[in-house]
């Protein structure tokens, strides 16, 4: 038996408001929730176990008819808010023009437009070329490919805490082996993980964790094998860790010294989330190569290495490509959410959301001394629970939070090696009322641990 849900308003009409009127999880997504177990294996968990009917802007409304506001965005996709209708207008025109053709079959607009648009807002003054994917975890492959073949070595450098992907070199590059890695290898070879910047944790100057990191990769790897150096500018699935001021500068140098290609993994801290295109940028810094994908088409699967033209030419012609890779319909979304990032001036979002988040977060810090750390950039900011008055990290806290927030119509995402680390990167279309909506549930939460 199925249980058909035939949507009876258009997402747009979603009126912009958190509701709850079932328990959570909802009689429907319990029914859908049986269903799945039967066929779905368990190794694809889900974080929050209600199914979503519909969503608009920065709210989720479930099967059951409940309203949510989603302080996650897909894990940082729907940047520009859900059902932005600039992007379902460009991706239902090209759906119903061609859907595909296979880039490396016969070409179209579309991907070189995605390209040109990258090449303009990724930072660095000089000529650029992007290859287009279909996930984050394949622009990281393929920049390894890239940086291999250009410096003729094999060595990858990645750092401590880092999240790159799920196929077998990205779990090599990840650093989390629970749930990422145990019992899926063996991974790929020479990948090596190098000391990073925390200062929460290290209370390293950015000078002296640059030192760290460097004497590792010089020790331990060797530079003249190393082919590049893969950092996250903001570090995603790690907990928002944020680098010590002149740590991402120092790196950038000891790599132009030793001609290791310098790769910003911007999957998750790119594409405006953080105020500015790239979050690299705030630190003053130009990478050899950046990797999009998440936030670049509003929930379409695309993804970008754009890099140094020199480096990306390395490549024989035909060595680089995939079936989906740069799909037409996901590059029209793409386009569509540049035009609208620039249309709406979103670049100026972050700024406004961090300008409610952190000064609540620090204020709430002052009450619960539960709140070890407050950190992040724009729309990307995380709260680090730790046992009060030391830095242990503190899991259950955030699970009874992420759970309580649920059961309150706010979706909270975790992060974190240990778990113990709540991220907030909602929309830049999330209005200020309902953030500060949001922050009295945690607050609420905070309060009933
Ligand atoms: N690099 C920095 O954040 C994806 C993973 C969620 P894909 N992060 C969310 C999960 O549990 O699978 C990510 C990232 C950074 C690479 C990736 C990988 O991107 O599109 O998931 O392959």
């Amino acid at each position: 038996m199925t249980d058909t849900l035939a949507p009876t308003l258009d997402s747009a009409e979603i009126v912009p408001e958190r509701r709850i009127v079932t328990a959570i999880p909802g009689p429907r997504s319990q029914a859908l929730q049986a269903r799945r177990l039967a066929v779905i294996p368990v190794g694809v968990a889900s974080a929050i176990p209600v199914f979503v009917e519909r969503a608009h802007g920065a709210i989720v409304v479930d099967v059951d008819g409940n309203q949510f506001i989603d302080l996650g965005a897909g894990i940082g996709v729907m940047t520009i808010g859900h059902t932005d209708a600039a992007v379902v207008a460009a991706a239902s025109a090209q759906l119903a023009a061609f859907t595909h053709v296979m880039f490396t079959v016969t070409p179209y607009e579309g991907y070189v437009r995605v390209a040109e648009l990258l090449a303009e807002h990724t930072p660095g003054d000089f000529a650029k070329k992007t290859v287009l994917l279909n996930s984050g975890a394949e622009a990281v492959e393929n920049a390894v490919k890239i940086a291999r073949k250009f410096t003729g070595r094999t060595g990858v450098a990645v750092l401590d805490h880092a999240y790159h992907g799920r196929t077998n070199l990205t779990m090599a590059m990840t650093f989390k082996a629970m749930p990422y890695k145990l019992g899926f290898g063996p991974f790929a070879s020479d990948v090596h993980h190098a000391p990073n910047s925390y200062p929460f944790h290290d209370g390293l100057s950015g000078a002296d964790a640059a030192a760290r990191t460097i004497s590792y990769l010089e020790k331990s790897v060797g530079a003249s094998d190393l082919a590049c150096l893969v950092v996250e500018p903001i570090q995603g699935e790690g907990g928002f860790v944020v680098a010590a001021e002149g740590y991402f500068a120092a790196l950038r140098e000891w790599c132009t010294a030793n001609r290791v290609v310098f790769v910003a993994d911007e999957i998750q801290s790119g594409m405006a989330r953080t105020g500015k295109y790239f979050a690299i940028e705030h630190f003053g810094v130009v990478p050899d190569m950046v990797l999009s994908a998440k936030g670049i088409a509003g929930g379409l699967p695309i993804a970008g290495v754009t890099g140094r033209a020199d480096i990306m030419d390395a490549s024989h012609p035909g060595g680089l490509g995939g079936t989906f890779a740069g799909n037409p319909v996901a590059a029209a979304a793409a386009i569509a959410v540049f035009d609208e990032i620039e249309s709406k001036n979103l670049l100026a979002e972050g700024a406004r959301i961090e300008g409610v988040l952190r000064p609540a977060l620090l204020e709430m810090q002052k009450r619960h001394p539960v709140i070890g750390d407050v950190r992040g950039i724009g729309a990307m900011i995380a709260i680090e629970l730790v046992e009060p008055g030391t830095h242990t990290p503190n899991a259950a806290a955030v699970s009874a939070i992420t759970a309580f927030a649920a059961q309150n119509g706010v979706l909270l995402l975790s992060a974190g090696t240990y778990g113990n680390i709540i991220r907030f990167l909602p929309s830049l279309a999330i209005s200020t009322e309902l953030l500060n909506e949001a922050l009295q549930v945690l607050d609420d939460a905070l309060s009933a641990l």
